[in-house]
């Protein structure tokens, strides 16, 4: 049995190292693993460019991926993965350098919880497309739509 299999799967190892550069698993690595839902950006409040974004992660392989950051050409935008988190009675954020979305999983990103905070958005389109860099190097685009307030 194992001399049989064994130059059968050192064949198809080829042959996904040849056409998937690498990353592995099935015809389906050709395509990203995570989809974004939901994804929406609130509006500032006036002159204070300052906002948060929200979508939820799904992770549909058999891997975790993590999220290392998001990037935008939106002219100066700039992106943060943040996590309110209670402290002393307090509510509080801090930065987060990565966020993992376990296998088989859903990460929301959520008012009171993971977010994105976007530094230099004026709530002025009607979106904004942010780059999610994965931890194996590749980009993903994502479309979050704007929006006055909490709308899911
Ligand atoms: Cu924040």
């Amino acid at each position: 049995m194992a001399r049989a299999h064994g130059p059968v799967v050192a064949g198809m190892l080829a042959i996904l190292v040849a056409s998937c550069d690498g990353t592995g698993h099935d015809q389906r690595s050709l395509e990203s693993p995570l989809k974004f839902d939901n994804a929406w950006v609130r509006v500032p409040v006036a002159g204070r460019p300052v906002t948060a974004a929200y979508c939820d992660v799904t992770n549909s392989g058999d891997t975790p991926v993590d999220i290392l950051g998001f990037d935008s050409d939106h002219p100066g935008l700039r992106v943060e993965i943040h996590e309110s988190v209670e402290h002393d009675g307090m509510m509080q954020m801090r930065r987060l350098a990565r966020v993992t979305i376990p296998a088989r999983a859903t990460v929301s990103f959520v008012p009171g919880g993971k977010h994105l905070m976007l530094f230099g958005f004026d709530g002025s389109a009607a979106d904004v497309t942010l780059a999610a860099t994965l931890d194996g190097g590749e980009t993903l685009s994502v479309v979050f739509a704007t929006r006055p307030e909490q709308h899911r």
